[in-house]
């Protein structure tokens, strides 16, 4: 089985590459041995001197450098670069369009108005449009809490009975929105948390942010629910407020807005680090360490496809281009971003 998936391997490669000269013909996978011993000591020893391990501007994980590896790094680059500089320049150009639409059809003055920026537009960058029933039930606290679940949700825990709470709740507001004070939820095991907290301490632009705390939970008919957002803001954490659907529809709504800038700055950096970061330290280990003829090297090789590209990408278009501004949609800056990844990294 092993040996047909490595001629398998080895004939798709020998097809895809152009004639390779006699040295370079591919070798069969294969762990080491007496016969490859030498040779495979030769090739681990130049990639070694040429895979060293460096730093990226963005930190995270230790950035490959080196002969071979910057070799690489320009290809994986000249493949990622164009597409990603292409659509961001649509991005702009269809942003302008949409500025245009919006006061065309008389501007913003309701909430339901924001429905505008969409229509008929974005329509190469965002063809299918917003996610499903970001337009029509945008205030529905299940758009709300099914976006916890469908996008990164890696922040949210089920509260363990032996876990304490976050923070409190108003038992006669608990009750009258899950039947249950938050007490008996915890008990029951149908409450759940995500604790953003630490994001109040970040360095932010002009934009309004803070660090939300918040309660979710199960409720009788199966439905998966905000129950409390608690919103923190630095030097006042004393004083921080705790929202619940209860609130008024506007002060509610804003705290979801509030609780999303985390979450969505979670997504976007955390993924850099957790998820690729995470990756790319063994991958650039086992570079170093085994042949590229070793089959655990040739399934590592297919599972990093181009991830060198990843951190230059992010630094050049996420952070748009500037060390010193991070996207404009969230309320803190690209130092707080590199800082807070590479911080969520060592936790
Ligand atoms: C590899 O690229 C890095 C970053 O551009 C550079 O600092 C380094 O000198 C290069 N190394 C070699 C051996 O070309
Ligand atoms: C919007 O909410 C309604 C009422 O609950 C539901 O029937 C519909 O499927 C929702 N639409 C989307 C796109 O989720
Ligand atoms: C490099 C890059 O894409 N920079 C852009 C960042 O965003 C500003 C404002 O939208 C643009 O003017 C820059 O061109």
């Amino acid at each position: 089985m092993k040996s047909t998936a490595s001629v398998l391997l080895l004939a798709g490669a020998a097809r895809a590459a152009p004639a390779l000269s006699a040295d370079k013909l591919p070798q069969p996978f294969a762990t080491p041995n007496l016969l490859n011993l030498i040779p495979r000591t030769l090739e681990i020893e130049e990639k070694r001197q040429g895979w060293l391990y460096g730093t990226f501007p963005f930190g995270a994980a230790p950035y490959p450098t080196g002969v071979l590896a910057n070799k690489t790094i320009e290809e994986q680059r000249a493949i990622w670069a164009p597409p990603v500089f292409e659509l961001g320049a649509i991005i702009v150009k269809e942003t302008a369009l949409a500025e245009e639409g919006v006061i065309a059809a008389g501007g913003f003055s309701t909430l339901d108005d924001y429905a505008k920026v969409y229509t008929n537009q974005w329509t190469t960058s965002l063809p299918s449009g917003p996610l499903p029933g970001m337009l029509t039930n945008s205030t529905d606290d299940r758009t709300f809490s099914m976006m916890r679940l469908s996008s990164v949700p890696y922040r949210l825990f089920r509260v363990k009975q032996t876990d304490p709470l976050l923070f409190p709740v108003d038992e006669e507001i608990a009750r009258s929105i899950t039947g249950n004070s938050l007490e008996e939820l915890h008990a029951q095991g149908r409450l759940f948390s995500e604790d953003f907290a630490e994001m109040k301490d970040q360095e932010a632009t002009t934009a309004y942010g803070a660090g939300c705390q918040a309660y979710f939970y199960i409720d009788n008919a199966g439905d998966f629910l905000p129950l409390a957002i608690k919103v923190i803001v630095k030097g006042r954490e004393d004083s921080a407020l705790v929202y619940t659907p209860k609130d008024l529809n506007d002060e509610w709504l804003f705290a979801k807005m509030t609780i999303n800038a985390n979450d969505g700055w979670h997504s976007t950096w955390g993924h850099t680090t957790m998820s690729h970061s995470a990756a790319e330290a063994p991958y650039l280990a086992a570079i170093r360490s085994m042949s590229e003829n070793h089959p655990v090297l040739g399934v590592l090789n297919r599972v990093e496809n181009t991830p060198w590209s990843v951190r230059p990408n992010l630094q050049d278009s996420l952070v748009n281009g500037s060390l010193d501004t991070g996207p404009k949609y969230y309320p803190w800056t690209a130092d707080a971003a590199r800082i807070w990844a590479n911080q969520i990294l060592v936790n």
